[in-house]
């Protein structure tokens, strides 16, 4: 038996003030399509569904749209569960009738005990648990304990799970849970949201370890960690520029009679993809003209040194998506964080003059040094820690 995992579709989401809604319809006929062809029993999305508690109505008209296909055309049962960008109770409006048509949505833990399970002639059943969104204050309030981090309130809801297949389910059944959160060490990209402030959001790999499958949502890359098959399909589109090297797509798990399963994972072809170009001004829009995909969304960053008028319209006429221009010094090609990076590792001296050049045109007298210089070695003396991470 297979399915089709993906998570993080973020319907309605706004990128640079430019809406992705096309590149979502365009990104779904392709999920689609491919559960088609691999024939898959189940789409499993793992959360953030839409991109907020309250999505635009186009965004609602299209997520109608692609469940009707799937499961109205195709006969493909839907299984989804909250995410962080997600109102659990408007998105689950309507979840103990749309069960018996094909659509199971999991955003609340009333539900977490009634798993989703397909059956086959041959083989064992595949038991489909979904874990809702769940940050520590959801499980304490609905449980009645006091979990403190998102460690604790996971474990607690897991152990349940675990508690409850053992009594009740076979050991030939092959179980797979669905969850929105992030495991200890992961790779992060800019599009993803924060799951606590100030408070640890990681959750260890290990807690999933005895599923057969884990289908994680709300990092946006595709990955795993720890285990081959604790795993996130990532987003289907970059939603940041720090995803242009993503390779997106979805993940097609087929399940062995050992319980055992194979992961594929087969991309998506954007409509539109996500660049960064970089050069001077002059070749970028000599580049442009014949580039065949310059309706692609790019940032450009600028190398020129002179001051330049409107680059972004000229910019523009070549790569009508561009959302974002930055200009960087062409040190040797380095990038604005890299030049950050180096100007950090300069003394304190050389900053504060650097300041000082650059409000009075210029710079810092030896009588001015000396006294500064008196300053600091008094801060340094009194404060040991500080100056023993600066060394
Ligand atoms: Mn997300």
């Amino acid at each position: 038996m297979k399915i089709l995992h993906t998570s993080d579709w973020h319907l309605g989401r706004i990128f640079n003030q430019q809406s992705l809604l096309d590149d979502q319809a365009y990104i779904l006929q392709e999920i689609i399509q491919q559960a088609v062809n691999h024939q898959v029993s189940a789409v499993i999305v793992a959360g953030d569904i839409y991109d907020r508690a309250l999505p635009p109505a186009d965004a609602v008209a299209l997520l109608d749209r692609t469940l009707n296909t799937l499961i109205g055309e195709h006969n493909i049962p839907v299984i989804m569960i909250s995410g962080n960008h997600d109102g659990a109770q408007r998105l689950g409006f309507g979840s103990s009738l749309l069960k018996h048509s094909g659509l199971h949505l999991f955003t609340s833990f009333d539900q977490l005990l009634e798993p989703v399970i397909l059956s086959e002639a041959e083989g064992s059943d595949l038991v489909i648990w979904g874990i809702p969104y769940c940050d520590p204050e959801h499980v304490n309030q609905y449980y009645k304990v006091k979990t403190t981090d998102h460690q604790s309130a996971q474990e607690h809801v897991t152990q349940l799970l675990h508690e409850h297949i053992a009594r009740h389910y076979p050991h030939s059944a092959t179980h797979v849970v669905i969850s929105h959160s992030f495991i200890a060490g992961a790779s992060v990209s800019d599009s993803e949201r924060s799951l606590s402030i100030g408070g640890a959001e990681c959750v260890s790999a290990d807690l999933f370890k005895d599923f057969h499958y884990t289908a994680l949502g709300h990092l946006h890359q595709a990955q795993h960690r720890s285990y081959s098959h604790v795993r996130y399909s990532g987003s289907p589109l970059k939603y940041s520029f720090s995803e242009v090297n993503h390779n997106k797509g979805v993940s097609i798990v087929s399940f062995h009679a050992d319980q055992s399963c194979n992961i594929e994972h087969v991309p998506l072809e954007p409509k539109r993809n996500v660049r960064i170009i970089e050069g001077e001004l002059a070749d970028l829009l000599a580049q442009g003209k014949k580039d065949p995909n310059n309706h692609d969304y790019v940032q450009v960053k600028l190398t020129n040194k002179e001051a330049l008028l409107d680059p972004m319209a000229s910019l523009r006429e070549v790569y009508p998506n561009i959302l974002d221009l930055v200009k960087v010094r062409n040190n040797e090609g380095s990038t604005n964080s890299e030049r950050s990076r180096a100007q950090l590792a300069r003394s304190e001296m050389d900053i504060i003059n650097d300041f000082y050049h650059a409000m009075n045109n210029e710079h810092l007298t030896d009588e001015q040094r000396q006294i500064l210089q008196n300053v600091l070695t008094e801060l340094n003396n009194t404060d040991t820690e500080r100056s023993s991470k600066r060394a």
